[in-house]
């Protein structure tokens, strides 16, 4: 069935008005006539209400520093923060050197009552003479839980001073857990850190290749910029550094030099997008490496870019050699695809991103949204001037970037931009919404009551979101696929990256498993009536 107002406001109504109030702003159904659909975003979620969201620390360390695999990252705060992010996202990291790959590990002061109660300075500063001891990382990052910000431990003093002592970059980030609304806030808290402390505190000049690009916003998910780099450097490009899946603080502080920066995931890392562009003048081009078709559109926009016949050649050479390969199979799993329909509930950026892979494989998504991004991921960049900043948002300061007087050099003239702005998504992203078919239904913040009543209503074939919300829908029959972790999959990223999906999606709708389960609905009636005694109820 498909969702119109009435029946949305049928789903609103069981809320307290309030509450119903709120979540209102938060769903639309799409409508393309319209001349404009605002959607609420980046807000606080209701207490009460069982939402997926993460914390700003969540955001700072788990997220955007933890795959910087030459950094020990240490959690300052009680153990439960550190243990409980650790190992769980699945941000892959390998090395050459693997006496400098401390992905693995998990650093923590493991503040006591003491800590609390008598600051934890002290026992940071040793913490990290005892970092230096044991690893000899590249660098150290200092992330800070929820108490520390309320008993006012001061990392950045116990960061510069032990950073004078010890002769390697220690950044401390204050990003306890309630910074935000969400792990966005923490997003926002890390790029500036890195913007601060890393990135262009490398020496090198120029690029040591043709054709130099930064990744940003790829954590390497199960592999997944493997995958993406994969195919980027047999096109031929140099790929300077990743922000930040299997990347780090050596890779990270020459990324300067790159003359094109990706951006993958536009929520998590915009903010280093648009500072390089502003102090190094390069500019940056959002592309999405998930699903066969956004593969080939944004390498023929990168190629487009740098304007080379032989780079676009070679990328066409490429991208006909995968097509070749990837086909066939993909064909073959689109037969048992084919006609389904999914919802597709993610953090900030995945929610858009796998709705092309599942269009390839004949699968519809009736229902996306994001767990925390904002506004302009749903509706697109043009509306960043408009969005009212709260309380909440003001809490992150904006860094004050300029130009740097030495490095800076715009990339590409004005003219040319202008005129490639026209034809690629360069410095902009249009968000998701405009990509979603009219009468599917957009939701922010999905919470748990959501997600059963829309299950109910619209009863699609396979739901995609995460672990909290998993196994509740596999309760009611419909197989879930996490879109954050992957299932211990992947990657999914890529050419091959799209026939793992296939390949994995398409077990999950044969599996057997799901004739032993009886969703609620199956035991109610569909319709219900009274049987009038005596003839039909007309007599
Ligand atoms: Fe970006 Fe991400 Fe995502 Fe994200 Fe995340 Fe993630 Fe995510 Mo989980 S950085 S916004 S904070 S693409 S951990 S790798 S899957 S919620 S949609």
């Amino acid at each position: 069935m498909a969702i119109n107002q009435k029946v949305l406001e049928e789903l609103l109504n069981q809320y307290p008005s309030k509450v119903k109030r709120n979540r209102k702003k938060h769903i639309i159904i799409k409508d393309s006539a319209l001349a404009r659909q605002e959607i609420e975003a980046n807000t606080r979620t209701i207490p009460g209400i069982i939402t997926n969201r993460g914390c700003a620390f969540a955001g700072c360390k788990g997220v955007v520093l933890g795959p910087l695999k030459d950094v020990i990252h240490i959690v300052h705060g009680p153990i439960g923060c550190a243990f409980y992010t650790w190992g769980a996202r699945r941000n892959k990291a390998k090395s050459e050197d693997p006496t400098k790959n401390f992905i693995n590990y998990c650093v923590s002061t493991d503040m006591q009552e003491s800590d609390i109660v008598f600051g934890g300075e002290k026992k940071l500063a040793r913490m990290i003479d005892e970092v230096m001891e044991i690893f000899k990382p590249n660098a150290i990052t200092i992330s800070a839980t929820c108490p520390v910000g309320l008993i006012g431990d001061d990392l950045q003093a116990v960061a510069k001073a032990a950073q004078e002592k010890h002769g390697i970059p220690i950044l401390a980030f204050n990003c306890e857990g309630y910074k935000g609304v969400s792990q966005s806030a923490g997003h926002h808290i890390a790029n500036n850190g890195l913007m601060e402390g890393v990135i262009g505190q490398g020496d090198w000049e120029e690029a040591p290749g043709k054709y130099p690009i930064n990744i940003l916003g790829e954590y390497n998910i199960g592999g997944d910029s493997w995958e993406v780099e994969r195919i980027l450097k047999e096109i031929g490009y140099t790929v300077i550094a990743v922000m930040t899946g299997d990347g780090s603080y050596e890779e990270l502080k020459n990324a300067h030099v790159a003359e094109l920066n990706l951006v993958q995931c536009h929520r998590s890392i915009n903010y280093i997008a648009d500072m390089l562009e502003t102090k190094y003048g390069t500019p940056w081009l959002k592309v999405n490496f998930i699903g066969v078709q956004a593969t080939i559109d944004s390498l023929r926009n990168m190629a487009l870019y740098f304007g080379d016949p032989a780079l676009i050649q070679k990328t066409e050479e490429v991208i006909a050699r995968e097509l070749a390969r990837v086909e066939p199979i993909l064909g073959q799993y689109k037969k048992i695809c084919q006609g389904k329909t999914a919802f597709c509930f993610v953090g900030g950026s995945r929610g858009h991103h796998y709705q092309g892979l599942y269009a390839e494989l004949g699968i519809e998504t009736v229902l996306a949204g994001y767990e925390f991004a904002h506004r302009d991921d749903y509706e697109g960049r043009d509306v960043i001037p408009e969005i009212k900043l709260d309380a909440d948002t003001k809490n992150i300061p904006d860094l004050h970037v300029t130009p740097d007087e030495r490095r800076f050099r715009l990339k590409i003239s004005p003219e040319r931009m202008e005129e490639l702005k026209k034809k690629i998504p360069l410095s902009n992203y249009k968000g998701m919404n405009i990509e979603m078919k009219d009468g599917s239904i957009i939701v922010d913040d999905l919470n748990h009551f959501e997600t059963e009543e829309f299950i109910r209503l619209l009863k699609p074939d396979i739901f995609s979101s995460g672990i909290k919300d998993k196994y509740v829908v596999q309760k009611m029959g419909i197989p879930s696929k996490q879109l954050h972790s992957y299932d211990y999959s992947g990657p999914y990223a890529g050419f091959n990256g799209a026939v793992n999906f296939a390949r994995d999606i398409a077990m999950a709708f044969t599996s057997p498993t799901w004739n032993f389960i009886t969703p609620p609905w199956k035991n109610e009636p569909l319709l219900e009536g009274t049987i009038a005694e005596g003839g039909c109820s007309e007599c």
